[in-house]
Parts: structure tokens; C-alpha cells; sequence
């Protein structure tokens, strides 16, 4: 590519087809590089010429990239001097004089401001083209001890006196080399992958910003444009228009919080003020592939994780709907008094969707309230391919909906929405007099803060609301589409190798697929406890390998009477059928011979 570019100063590239072809048009521009002189785009069709060569040639130097051949890069100082010099645009800066004290506000403090936001830009790209080049590894692993100690100058510890600001770009450099690459193609260890670029413009912007969600008065355009994401989710359940109300929160765990919390306060209304005395010996029901984050809300209500019955699922990690019924019964039998039941779409390890019609009928016909954790599955209600997984859904009484893992919102962004209007207000308010005054000069409806279990909120829709405006719903559902295909494509690969074993014969519902490697000496022995338990080794030793090399990241675990395995989960846009193929060589490729 370097011959064909006149004034070889740029290189962008678009990885992926979701990721639009002006991104490195406008970074290039807005690094007063220009275009197109100074720049070149390299297509999808280009990214695979390109990786086939070593990453330092894929460098673009003008706008500080600089893509460095794994374990050369201990000139530190030197690397920020190299981004310094390439942009025209940028003063030309000796960072190691200024400090935090230059910046503004401080008088006179533009030009260094401006010096130092491009610098840590550069860096920031660097890293995000580094993460999508196949050739660059996914992570860098040190061991605790090592982190620990000054890994090549890198320390963790604090001063005392300020360092400057050299010094604190070679930092974030540092931070981001010692890290996991989760934007990575071969990233395949967390529901929550990828980088979207408008998401990370949506909180780069929140973070300018820098305002707390709890009053219209501080955050006027954020409060509204929660409302709107939220009517949007809400009418994508099914509910209709008039009901229902939401919030988002930090994470799913504590959206399902809300719903247990809801859902007690519901049934004895009286608990807020008067405690647990005044409340039966309660139930809750879930099934015994549900997040663990339903456990920890019964621990942290008071309802005790013993109360907490795990009804059993079928193969594919389904709740069994009788099983439901009847451990609804044998719990009051009991004496116990079940008022709250979870169903999930997409579990975390198989992403199995129970049952929601089945569930809906059961809790109607016992009066209980009905939750769907659909942190995971609930992205599917953007495909109409994939969105009649969650049928019954609209029936729910709350739902927990992470856009943060599917739909590829960055970290975090998690809605936990309820059907009862009213009712997150009523539960949560406190009324707290210096915050939510009354007296206010406007519609104080919209000093949403007092409807959560918090006082601060950070303002996690802004990055929501514009990924949204840049793909449309319809970009959303072809990035999940393409997701559940990545599935498929594994799945059907796994399905004919005898050195791998499928846990179930059944498609992917969602994007995990869960299997075993068998190597040559677990395919030799006999079925059985030695069989099983030398199996339950080789996931593990796999991946401490793997983590050591770095080339790619899968998570494995046992599930009831199932030995480790592991979870392949897609949620990655960027992640093409060749990743995968990549996966499945590194697996065999380090445990063949275990
Ligand atoms: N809260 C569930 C996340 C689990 C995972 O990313 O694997």
C-alpha cells in the first residue's frame, strides 16, 4: 500500500463493513492531516493483503500510529516524541517541561491543552487500529507480581509530586499495552465485546460533559434522551405506549436488583418504611442456569439466598415450565410465600431463551410478579429473524436489557425497564430537599433521580442514543444477525470434527456454542469418571496457554454436571468467519498434545 500513497503519511483502514468509510476521513481530518492527499483508505477487501504483512507496515505514522512489532517497544519516551513530530498540526510540544497545572484552566493554557488532547487521541487510535489487526496479539499477559512491579518503567504506585505530562502519555500507552484488546476480532471471552467508533465519540462527549443524571436541571438533554431510548425498548417489548417506565443502571446485576426490589415493594408496599418485620417468609424462582446476579439481590434484600429456588432446566438449558409450577407449589406448601419469578433470555453460558409464554402463564395463574433477565438476549428484539426467541416477553412485569453486550454499546449501558407505571418512583423516592425541590421553576417529572436506588448516575445513554441515530434500528439488527451467523458457522464446523464434541445437538438460539476439545488421549479412554475428570483439565490448561501466547481469548467453565468447557459467545462485529476458523487452530494447536 506505502507505494501507491504520494505523501505516505496516513493509513486508515476500515476493518469491518459496519464501520463507516468516513471514520478515518474524518480522524485523518481532524488530525489536520487532510484528505485525500495525505490519506488513504484501505478496504475490507484490503484489510487481508494487509495482515498477511507485519503490523509495522500497516503504520500510519501522520496521525501518531504507530504500530509496533510485538515486545520491540521499550524506547517509551522516544514512541511520544515520534507521534510529536509527525503532525504538522500539533505544536510540536516538549511534554516532559508541562504539567497538569499548564493545562487549562489555567491562563495561557490552550496550546498545550490542545497539544496534549491530539497526543492522547494519537494514542488512543493507535490502539484501536492495533486491536483490529489479526496480526497484533489480544493481549500482552503479565501475572499479578508482575503488574505489580514496574514492568519496564511502568509503575502503579502514586507520587507525591506531580510527573508531567510525557510521562503521563507514556502511562496511557502502558495502560493500554498491558490490557485486553476486547475490540479484537479473536476476542471471544465476554458477552460484551467490540468498539463501536460513535459509541466511543458518545462517551467521549459524556465525559466532556461530565454531568450527573439525577436532576433535568444538571443534565436536560441526557434526561430526555433516556426517555426516549427507554419508550423506544419499551415498544420493542411489546408493551403498550401509556405504560411503563425505566431507568438505566450500572450493569445487569443491579437492573435485576431493581426488579426484585420492585417486585417486593409491589406485593408489601409497606417494607419501605417499615422493614422486613412486616413481610411473610418470601420465595423467588429462577432456574438454575439464571445469573448469579439473582442470588445476590435475594442476599442483599434480605430475602436470603436460601429462599432462592432454582428450578431445573431441560438439555438445552431451558426452564421447565412444570418444573416451575410445581416447585411454586411445594415452596407454599412450604409456607413460604413465592412473589417473584425470572425467566432469561439468553442465559450466559448456553443463551438459552426459557420458555416466556409458558413462564407468563404460570406466574398469572399464581399472581406472582414475572422478570425477564434479558441483559444478554435481549439485543434479538432488533431482528425480525431472531426476535420471536423472546415471545412473551411483553407479558413481563420488568425487564433487564444490557445494550452493552449485544447491541455493542460500550461498557456500560444497562436498562432495566418495568410495565407498572409509577412504581420506581413510589418504591425508590426519597425526596431528599437540597436535590428533587418541589418549588422548581420546571416540570420536575423530569428529575428522574429520585425513581433509583442511587443519588449519582452516570450518563450512560448519550453513546446509546447516538449509535442509534448513526445505524438506524435496522444497523443494529444486521450486526446482530451477523453475530448469530458467526454461531452458526462454528456450530456447524464443530458439528463434523470428532476432536471436538458439541454439549447439545441443537443450533445456536443465541451466539454462544458451548464444547469440548477432546484430544487424542481423552478420545482414547472409555467413558467415564477418568474420562471425564483428565476432560475437565483440558479447557483450563488451554487457556492459561493461550492467555500466555495471546493470540486469542475464549472462557471456559463447568455447569452442573458438566466438566469445563468452553463458551465461544459472539458479540463482536468486527469477528469474520476466519476468527473463528482461527479459534479452532489455537485450540488444537495448544492442546493437542495434552
Ligand atoms: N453479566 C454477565 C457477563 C458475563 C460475561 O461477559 O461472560
Amino acid at each position: 500500500m506505502k507505494d501507491e500513497n504520494p505523501h505516505p503519511s496516513v493509513s486508515c483502514f476500515t476493518p469491518n463493513s459496519s464501520l463507516p468509510l468516513t471514520t478515518p476521513l474524518f480522524v485523518a481530518q481532524h488530525l489536520g492531516v487532510g484528505f485525500p492527499s495525505n490519506a488513504i483508505l484501505i478496504t475490507m477487501d484490503a484489510v487481508q493483503q494487509i495482515e498477511a504483512k507485519a503490523s509495522t507496515e500497516v503504520s500510519a505514522t501522520a496521525v501518531g500510529l504507530i504500530l509496533r512489532q510485538e515486545g520491540k517497544d521499550s524506547g517509551r519516551k522516544e514512541t511520544a516524541s515520534v507521534h510529536r513530530a509527525s503532525d504538522p498540526h500539533v505544536l510540536n510540544m516538549d511534554f516532559s517541561s508541562i504539567y497538569s497545572r499548564d493545562l487549562l484552566p489555567a491562563e495561557d493554557g490552550v496550546e498545550a491543552t490542545k497539544s496534549f488532547m491530539h497526543e492522547l487521541v494519537d494514542i488512543l487510535f493507535a490502539y484501536i487500529c492495533k486491536s483490529l489487526n489479526r496480526s497484533s496479539k489480544v493481549l500482552d499477559f503479565h501475572h499479578v507480581h508482575q503488574l505489580k512491579e514496574s514492568l519496564d518503567g511502568f509503575t502503579l504506585e502514586l507520587p507525591d509530586q506531580p510527573e508531567n505530562l510525557e510521562q503521563l502519555l507514556v502511562d496511557c500507552q502502558d495502560t493500554l499495552k498491558y490490557g485486553v484488546k476486547t475490540g479484537h476480532p479473536r476476542f471471544f471471552n465476554q458477552l460484551s465485546s467490540g468498539l463501536d467508533i460513535i459509541g466511543l465519540a458518545g462517551e467521549w462527549l459524556t465525559s466532556t460533559a461530565n454531568t450527573n443524571m439525577f436532576t433535568y436541571e444538571v443534565a436536560p438533554v441526557f434526561i430526555l434522551m433516556e426517555e426516549v431510548l427507554l419508550s423506544k425498548m419499551r415498544s420493542m417489548i411489546g408493551w403498550p405506549e401509556e405504560e411503563g417506565d425505566g431507568i438505566f443502571c450500572p450493569g445487569g446485576s443491579v437492573s435485576n436488583l431493581n426488579s426484585v426490589l420492585l417486585a417486593r415493594y409491589h406485593f408489601f408496599p409497606e417494607v419501605k418504611k417499615a422493614g422486613m418485620t412486616v413481610l411473610p417468609k418470601l420465595a423467588m424462582l429462577t432456574s438454575s442456569h439464571s445469573h448469579y446476579s439473582i442470588q445476590k439481590a435475594a442476599a442483599v434484600l434480605g430475602i436470603g439466598t436460601d429462599n432462592v429456588l432454582l428450578v431445573k432446566c431441560d438439555e438445552r438449558g431451558k426452564m421447565i415450565p412444570a418444573e416451575l409450577e410445581s416447585g411454586i407449589v411445594t415452596a407454599k406448601a412450604k409456607g413460604l410465600v413465592p412473589f417473584y419469578v425470572n425467566a432469561t433470555a439468553g442465559t450466559t453460558v448456553y443463551g438459552a431463551f426459557d420458555p416466556l409464554d409458558d413462564v407468563a402463564n404460570i406466574c398469572d395463574r399464581h399472581g406472582l410478579w414475572m422478570h425477564v433477565d434479558a441483559a444478554w438476549g435481549g439485543g434479538l428484539l432488533m431482528s425480525k429473524r431472531h426476535c420471536a426467541k423472546l415471545n412473551g416477553i411483553d407479558r413481563a412485569s420488568s425487564v433487564t436489557w444490557n445494550p452493552h453486550k449485544m447491541m455493542g454499546v460500550p461498557l456500560q449501558c444497562s436498562a432495566f425497564l418495568v410495565r407498572k407505571k409509577g412504581i420506581l418512583q413510589e418504591c425508590n423516592q426519597l425526596r431528599a430537599a437540597y436535590l428533587f425541590q418541589p418549588d422548581k421553576h420546571y416540570d420536575v417529572s423530569y428529575d428522574t433521580g429520585d425513581k433509583t436506588i442511587q443519588c449519582g448516575r452516570h450518563v450512560d445513554v448519550f453513546k446509546f442514543w447516538l449509535m442509534w441515530k448513526a445505524k438506524g434500528s435496522e444497523g443494529f439488527e444486521s450486526q446482530i444477525n451477523r453475530c448469530l451467523d458467526n454461531a452458526e458457522y462454528l456450530y456447524d464446523k464443530l458439528e463434523g470434527r470428532a476432536d471436538f464434541k458439541l454439549l447439545f445437538k441443537s443450533k445456536p438460539e443465541h451466539s454462544n456454542v458451548c464444547f469440548w476439545y477432546l484430544p487424542q488421549s481423552v478420545r482414547s479412554m472409555p467413558a467415564g469418571l477418568e474420562r471425564n475428570n483428565k476432560l475437565h483439565t483440558v479447557a483450563p490448561k488451554i487457556k492459561a496457554k493461550m492467555m500466555e501466547e495471546g493470540q486469542t481469548m475464549i472462557g471456559y467453565q463447568p455447569l452442573e454436571d458438566k466438566v469445563n468447557f468452553f463458551r465461544c459467545v459472539f458479540s463482536n462485529p468486527a469477528t469474520q468467519r476466519e476468527d473463528v476458523d482461527f479459534l479452532l487452530d489455537e485450540i488444537v494447536r495448544l492442546g493437542s498434545d495434552l
